[in-house]
């Protein structure tokens, strides 16, 4: 059992893709659990502000650094622990996401997800607030929302019972190493296209010798990058 405690001006976002398939399933059996807390129910004095302005002028707003330490209180009131060693920021300046990380993170009981909005947060809730900052990767999305779901995906298929069988998580992480070779289904020739010949010859020792020269050439031409680890 694991369970995310996700801090988002936005919990509505999070519905949908944890509703079906692999993910809806793990939550109906309550393997994963998901709890929300909405900064904005933290938020202080008349005006119930999560934002604010950046001190020495720039663009845009900043989260301030109350409410999002209010609902951090309020999952350690919840979960009736401490979770400083669990809180993960959900940030441009993160740490790639990996599947080591992605697999390490499966065992743990409780994990902490803060998703931000505005042009960035209180650089004291990275400091004192935050264990660990993690991006999706190096392009620009609208808020920490869907890296949050991203990584609650990739989290949650490590963890035992989520996928069929413990093979297809493992067979998960072995596709990290190398891009993965080509697949086919029936039938065996349309449009004038045919499915390779070794495919369909039943010799296992070839086609597995034939998937993984399959599987080198993609990695070598699309992602030479993955090559000195495989
Ligand atoms: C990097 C751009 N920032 C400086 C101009 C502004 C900014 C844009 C979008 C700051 C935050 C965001 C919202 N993105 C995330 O919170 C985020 C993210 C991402 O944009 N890309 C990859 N991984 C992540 S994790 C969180």
């Amino acid at each position: 059992m694991i369970t995310f405690h996700i801090l988002t001006l936005f919990p509505e976002m999070f519905t949908s893709p944890f509703s079906q398939g692999v993910l809806g399933r793990a939550k109906d059996r309550g393997i994963v659990k998901l709890s929300f807390y909405n900064i904005r129910d933290y938020a202080q004095g008349r005006h119930k502000s999560v934002d604010d302005y950046p001190y020495g002028g720039g663009n845009g707003m900043l989260m301030m650094y109350e409410p999002i330490s209010l609902a951090l209180g309020a999952v350690e009131s919840a979960t009736g622990t401490g979770v400083a060693d669990h809180v993960i920021l959900l940030s441009p300046q993160g740490k790639l996401l990996t599947q080591a990380i992605t697999q390490n993170l499966a065992s743990s009981e409780h994990i902490v997800l803060i998703s931000g909005r505005y042009e960035g947060v209180d650089n004291r809730v990275t400091e004192h607030l935050v264990s660990s900052e993690i991006s999706i990767g190096d392009y620009v999305v609208s808020g920490g929302e869907l890296p949050a779901m991203v990584l609650i995906d990739a989290v949650s298929r490590c963890v035992s019972g989520v996928l069929g069988s413990d093979k297809s998580a493992s067979n998960d992480s072995h596709s990290q190493g190398l891009l993965e070779y080509p697949q086919y289904t029936r039938p065996s020739t349309i449009d004038g296209h045919s499915v390779p010949e070794v495919l369909l010859s039943g010799n296992h020792a070839e086609i597995e010798q034939w998937r993984l020269g399959q599987a080198l050439k993609r990695t070598r031409d699309v992602r030479p990058d993955l090559l000195p680890d495989a």
